[in-house]
């Protein structure tokens, strides 16, 4: 089927909005009518090549939710005209690291993304000439319609609505998970969040969830810092008006049980060690361009400090995904307050560009707004699109 996607030809050009062509969903794949999806900085790597080679022309977007249109073959958990959350390591419960207990790091899903293609290794994306295009992290949701691998779908409960159920598949289980799983965060610890984007705020409320006594913001945008206060932070730094590794010294006495980075930055990611107290970790989330390093202090590993990396809040998201859904439904986590703007299809240059300017959370792209539900007047500043 012809679809309206976007697409990443080449870094540094923009993404064009353009008709695909979609084969159908084969054996263990789901065809998703997507109603809306999250703009994540993750998109701004891909778009800017930061990524390494290789990885384009790629249809764009990983974070998203819609409703079950075809199933293929084997596919039961799901039906059409379920409400579905789109996620982006269908695990496959058999390799090494799934039966650690690791599925985020499963090895199959891991293939395939890289490649950008789906399971079994081929596209079901083509340009209007033929031209097979990738899935972005077999996902590919900046797009009318997806298909994606039966474990990339999680059925929804009812009461979230689909504009904000699209961001669970990526910051919400990223965030949450890091503090639970990654770092597993316990009671009146002392939590520090570098980065307080759409996957930042994630963190901070994660944080608050696990009832961490001291959670202390750091962004450079106090728009951002406001947010994080609404969601739980008990402290907020600007890193434009103050030295955030003092100031995080100070609130913290010393140093903090955890330092989260949500940026991908190796200054950032220094500042992340820089501020915990001995016996701490780090947890680094961002994602750092292809080819960037990190330097620390060696002599500080006599403190027992210790930086560890994340990937998809270190999540079974089959199992987690419906868990923090249902904290959302029943009021005690808010979603809608982190989407900044809202676009169509056409504004995702415009959203990439705020993203890499630090401005706005969250940009939700609604794909189908009688799916996607109607946001409150006043949950987003504007509709860039
Ligand atoms: P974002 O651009 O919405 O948020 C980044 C925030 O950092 C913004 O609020 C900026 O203002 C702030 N910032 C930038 N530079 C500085 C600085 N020097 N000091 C203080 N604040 C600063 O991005 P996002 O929340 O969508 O994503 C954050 C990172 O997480 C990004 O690298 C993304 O690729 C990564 C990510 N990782 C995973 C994972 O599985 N590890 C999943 C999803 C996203
Ligand atoms: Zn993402």
């Amino acid at each position: 089927m012809r679809i309206r996607a976007a697409v990443l030809h080449e870094p540094g050009a923009p993404v064009a909005v353009e008709e695909v062509e979609l084969d159908p969903p084969k054996e263990h794949e789901v065809l998703v009518r997507v109603a809306a999806a999250g703009v994540c900085h993750s998109d701004v790597r891909f778009a800017d090549g930061e990524l390494g080679p290789d990885r384009w022309p790629m249809v764009l977007g990983h974070e998203g939710a819609g409703v079950v249109e075809a199933v293929g073959a084997g596919v039961t958990h799901v039906a059409p005209g379920d409400r579905v959350a789109l996620c982006f390591v269908p695990a496959c419960r058999a390799c090494r690291q799934c039966l650690a207990g690791r599925p985020n790091l499963c090895e199959p899903a891991g293939k395939a993304s890289f490649r950008g293609t789906l399971l079994d290794g081929t596209s079901r994306l083509r340009l209007a000439d033929g031209t097979a295009l990738q899935h972005c992290l077999m996902t590919a949701c900046f797009a009318e319609r997806a298909a994606v691998a039966g474990a990339g779908v999680v059925p929804l409960p009812d009461g979230i609505p689909l504009w904000q159920a699209a961001l669970l598949g990526c910051g919400v289980v990223t965030g949450i998970g890091a503090v639970r799983n990654t770092a597993q965060v316990q009671p009146g610890e002392t939590v520090c969040v570098i980065g307080c984007g759409g996957v930042g705020l994630q963190v901070v409320a994660g944080a608050r969830l696990a009832r961490a006594a001291r959670i202390i913001a750091v962004d450079r945008d106090s728009a951002k810092l406001e947010i994080a206060l609404r969601r739980g932070a008990t402290d907020a730094v600007d890193a434009s008006a103050e030295d955030p590794r003092k100031a995080v010294k100070r609130l913290s006495d010393g140093g903090v049980d955890h330092a989260f980075e949500v940026i991908g930055r190796p200054e950032t990611i220094r500042l992340a060690w820089d501020v915990l107290r001995p016996g701490a970790t780090a947890v680094v989330v961002g994602l750092a361009p292809k080819g960037v390093e990190v330097s620390l202090p060696a002599i500080e590993f006599l403190s027992e400090k210790s930086i560890k990396g994340c990937f998809y809040g270190s999540s079974d998201v089959a199992a987690e995904l419906p868990q923090i859904a249902a904290l959302v439904a029943d009021g005690r986590l808010e979603l809608g307050d982190v989407v900044s703007h809202f676009a169509g299809l056409e504004g995702i240059n415009e959203a990439l560009d705020r993203l890499r300017r630090g401005e706005g959370a969250r940009t939700v792209v609604v794909l189908d707004s009688e799916l996607a539900g109607t946001p409150p007047r006043q949950g987003a500043q504007s509709r860039s699109s």
